[in-house]
């Protein structure tokens, strides 16, 4: 296993800061293509708003193997591609069988889960929200409130990050604004 020294970083509760982080991933709308059920809508708020920042995640860079404990904040901010909330992009693990943790910070969400045999559920975050995924579940999550929306997230070194499987599919159901509240229903270009 790579040797790393001990050290500590420090997290904003009040705004998912993560510093220091080597790593600041930032996914505007135009890194979304097709992971928004409406896709139209999508290509037609870039139009209209511009690339807008959906969501940043602060990384600590450690190596990615077997023992070591990855770990990042995720800030989502507020906002809907056509009845769809602003949600990160969703994966699976490479490896199935490796867990993750969240713990909400600020703003209100929902971390949305789907097993391989297409079952979805979604879970409600919020501060103080410690959120379990299992092995064998991919999981994003959607900002459902009017401001951002943070979260923290420790999972295994070796796990991985498999966006293909969702990109070619989607999740089997989406996370929409209906009546002003959040709503799992099917996704429509399921195929
Ligand atoms: C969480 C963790 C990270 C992930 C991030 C953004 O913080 O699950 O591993 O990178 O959310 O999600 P995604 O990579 O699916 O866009
Ligand atoms: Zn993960």
């Amino acid at each position: 296993m790579t040797a790393v020294e001990p050290f500590a970083s420090r997290l904003d509760f009040g705004t998912g800061i993560l510093r220091p982080s080597s790593l600041v991933l930032r996914r505007n709308l135009s890194d979304m293509a097709n992971v928004y059920a409406e896709e139209v809508a999508r290509r037609k708020l870039i139009e209209e708003t511009g690339d807008t920042l959906v969501y940043q995640v602060y990384v600590v860079e450690l190596p990615e193997t077997e023992g070591h404990l990855l770990h990042c904040a995720t800030v989502i901010h507020p906002g809907r591609v056509g009845h769809e909330y602003f949600m990160t992009k969703g994966h699976f693990h490479v490896k199935r069988d490796r867990a993750e943790v969240y713990l909400g910070l600020v703003g209100e969400g929902h971390l949305i889960l789907q097993r391989d045999d297409g079952t979805v559920i979604s879970l409600p975050m919020g501060p103080g929200t410690v959120a379990y995924v299992p092995p064998y579940w991919a999981h994003r999550t959607a900002n459902t409130g009017a401001g951002p929306f943070a979260f923290f997230a420790a999972w295994p070194g070796d796990a991985g990050h498999d966006y293909e499987t969702i990109e070619e599919k989607g999740f089997a159901k989406i996370l929409v604004c209906r009546d002003g509240r959040p709503a799992l229903v099917e996704n429509p270009n399921i195929r």
